[in-house]
């Protein structure tokens, strides 16, 4: 079994087939979740598993198993994979490698008439990305316990749309009870989204944890008037207001390098017209850190900051967090499972801490669970010009075939 390996030409043209629903000018996918898109990615992985003969299952926040049987059903499966949502300026890679590297997995046991004793799980998990819906991770989230389903289901999209009328509309709001769904072990594979693996010539990534993370919504309150008219020192500016509280959210980034990460991505003005101040900001604040006192330390210093703003301007200043998780290690049988699978292979590796979320820091808090990156070209992700070599994708899909094999064992 251990000279058996997946076709990176097979997975290669699956990522790309893959990648025309939802393609950008750019060469990028726009795939936001619970989207026709979405609907029709999720299609296409389906009808690839089934024609795998895979059996499908899907929980009520939409997440869909497909599931390949083993020699022994009372066994937990073994599960891998990742998720199809994207950024509106996603990339080929982010989430989908996972999932169709899972597929590869199987389709090349498959090939080679391989029956393991353990069953053998394929997921693509709900809103990985928390772009369209916050929390971010939410189909994991709620999998894992750490979201109610309630929460999730009245979560709003800008238009005001909610993840309960969006899975329904899609067809995926499924029967099974979230976490009603047992698990041996969980292996995701992903693009490091990070320059460490290609600046070091490196091919394996051994994920030994994740950066913990803290998502804000912040609503800066002015008072609406006329640009022309309104004297400079009368006005209640929102967004003037708000400018001091987004550098310093990239400042206190900076106070804890190099680690820290402090990132403002979403504005919204309000009336939005040229020729009226702003009487209301809301921007969207993303901090992280590896460790977890440290990132405690940025949320106060930010909270006291936004106080001190309030208090100077007398202002009223909204701060609602809207997603949290604290930084977590994975499971050491699983690191040493892929670091020896990786070895066995002959390919280069090394630890690298992961910066982006994924759904497996859900997943380590049901059952034991690793992560295995690959190099993305020049570290960049979240963004259409994403790109990878096939002989990585290749790579990352051959040590997590033997990572899974280890774990779910061959029926002899
Ligand atoms: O935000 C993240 O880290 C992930 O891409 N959802
Ligand atoms: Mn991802
Ligand atoms: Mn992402």
């Amino acid at each position: 079994m251990g000279d058996i390996r997946v076709r990176g030409d097979r997975l290669y043209d699956s990522l790309l087939s893959l990648a025309q629903i939802g393609k950008t000018a750019k060469g990028g996918v726009c795939r936001l979740a619970l989207t026709d898109l979405d609907q029709q990615g999720r299609q296409w992985v389906i009808n690839k598993a089934l024609e795998l003969g895979l059996t499908i299952t899907t929980d009520q926040i939409g997440n869909t198993f497909m599931r390949r049987s083993g020699s022994n059903p009372k066994l937990a499966p073994i599960m891998t994979g990742s998720h199809i949502d994207t950024q509106p300026t996603g990339g080929k890679y982010d989430g989908n490698y996972g999932v169709l590297a899972g597929l590869e997995v199987i389709e090349t046991l498959n090939d080679h008439q391989i029956k393991t004793d353990a069953p053998i799980e394929v997921v693509f998990w709900t809103n990985e990305e928390g772009s369209r819906f916050t929390p971010v991770m939410m189909g994991s989230g709620v999998f894992s316990g750490a979201v109610s389903l309630d929460h999730a289901y009245a979560a709003k999209d800008i238009e005001g749309k909610n993840v309960k009328e969006e899975l329904l509309r899609i067809g995926f709001l499924g029967t099974e009870k979230p976490g009603d769904h047992p698990c041996g072990a969980y292996f995701e594979a992903h693009i490091e989204q990070g320059p460490v693996l290609e600046n070091q010539s490196t091919v394996i990534g051994v994920v030994p944890a994740v950066m913990g993370l803290r998502w804000f919504d912040c609503t800066v309150h002015g008072f609406e008037a006329h640009a022309g008219p309104t004297p400079m020192d009368i006005r209640m500016d929102a967004l003037q207001n708000s400018l001091g509280i987004m550098q310093y959210v990239v400042e206190i980034a900076g106070q804890h390098s190099p680690h820290g990460r402090g990132t403002v991505g979403m504005i919204q003005v309000f009336p939005n017209s040229r020729n009226v101040i702003p009487g209301q900001v809301q921007f969207s604040i993303d901090i992280r850190h590896p460790d977890h006192n440290i990132l405690d330390l940025m949320t106060s210093k930010l909270k006291e900051y936004i106080a001190q703003v309030s208090a100077d301007k007398s202002i009223a200043i909204d701060l609602k967090e809207v997603s949290y998780f604290p930084p977590c290690n994975f499971d050491a049988r699983c690191i040493e499972t892929i670091r020896k699978a990786a070895n066995d292979l002959g390919y280069s590796n090394m630890d690298v801490v992961s910066g982006a979320g994924h759904d497996a820091i859900y997943m380590k808090r049901l059952a034991p669970t690793g992560m295995i990156f690959i190099p993305c070209k020049d570290g960049v992700s979240h963004n259409e010009i994403e790109d990878a070599k096939v002989e990585h994708l290749e790579a990352g899909a051959n040590v997590l075939l033997h990572s899974i094999l280890a774990f779910a064992g061959q029926h002899q």
